[in-house]
């Protein structure tokens, strides 16, 4: 009968899903009688799906179990009301990447990445690259004491060009599937392709230069790192942006408003205008800093209401 394996799935095209286990790719196809894990979904198996897998003499594959996704980016199916199209699954991390110089990010386009990161279920992690071009630290200092310090993320930073940061890069990387985000040449690919010289990164920006959706892939792989790993291309612009983020919702993907939500008077408050608020009285406070909550108030008003 063979012997069953457990994989991870990483492309899919049409009846055929390429499973990654251990350091072998094995062709793999359904069982006849697999069920969709959950209704919701059209396709019962996409890239970043672990799976068990049959392996039959050929050295072909029959995916037999689906393990349960903990995450996924997913869009609305067309024409099919409730249904999710899953793009790929069990995203463990983004790694933000910013830059202070060529070109400079405003720090309210990083906040629009974390936002959808957290919103997601995929834990942010910064990277700030082109730290060989940094002459003045001060603003980035600064940076590292916002979000880190008191928002709490990680942070790393990073230089593709000398080289200085790649080990902890790839201390995060080892192991975990990844995906890359950030503003058009930060150096997502250059960093890539320092990583892990193999992969042919140019094809991952298809979905990133065309922005409004209509020529996204849909279909996204997984690279597998030879030191363990893997980096999804990276997501389309809308399953990764702030669509139908509610404003009362928004404080939540805050990581240093969140231990004062539960104490604003209202539970929809959106901590501009409504009294008894304890997010404005920690800003107040300088427990949450000025320009992370200026950024807030802009993203916010930026949503519609839904
Ligand atoms: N000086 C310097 N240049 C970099 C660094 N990383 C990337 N670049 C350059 O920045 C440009 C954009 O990089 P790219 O990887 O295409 O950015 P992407 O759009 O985020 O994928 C390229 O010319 C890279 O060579 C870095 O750490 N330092
Ligand atoms: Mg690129
Ligand atoms: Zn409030």
């Amino acid at each position: 009968m063979g012997d069953v394996l457990v994989g991870k799935v990483i492309s899919a095209h049409g009846a055929i899903f390429n499973v990654q286990v251990g350091d072998e790719v094995i062709q793999c196809k359904l069982r006849g009688k697999m069920r969709l894990q959950d209704k919701v979904s059209t396709s019962p198996v996409v890239a970043g799906d672990n799976v068990k897998v049959r392996i039959l003499e050929d050295g072909t594959g029959v995916i037999e179990e689906v393990f349960e996704r903990f995450n996924k980016l997913y869009r609305k199916a067309v024409g099919k009301r409730e249904l999710e199209h899953v793009i790929v699954a069990n995203i463990d991390q983004a790694i933000v990447v910013t830059s202070f110089n060529m070109p400079y990010v405003p720090w309210g386009f990083v906040d629009r990445l974390l936002i959808a990161s957290e919103r997601n279920n995929i834990k942010p992690i910064i990277c700030i690259n082109k730290i060989d071009l940094i002459e003045d630290w001060k603003e980035v200092n600064e940076f590292v004491k916002v979000y880190g310090k008191k928002a709490g993320y990680e942070i790393i930073k990073t230089s593709a060009e000398t080289g200085e940061g790649l080990d902890n890069l790839k201390k995060i990387l080892k192991d975990k599937t990844s995906v890359f985000v950030g503003q058009s040449g930060v150096g997502k690919s250059a960093l890539i392709n320092a990583i892990e010289p193999g992969l042919d990164v140019v094809t991952m920006e298809v979905s990133e230069k065309t922005g409004k959706g209509r020529h996204t892939t849909t279909h996204t792989e997984l690279h597998h790192l030879s030191f363990g790993g893997f980096i999804a291309d990276t997501p389309g612009v809308k399953e990764f942006g702030l669509a139908g983020i509610s404003k009362s919702e928004l404080g939540f993907y805050y990581p240093e408003f969140r231990k004062f939500l539960d104490q604003c008077k209202f539970s929809n408050c959106t901590h501009v205008h409504e009294p008894d608020c304890a997010v404005k009285e920690a800003l107040n406070a300088g427990k949450i800093d000025r320009r992370r909550y200026m950024n807030y108030v802009n993203i916010l008003n930026s949503l519609e209401e839904n």
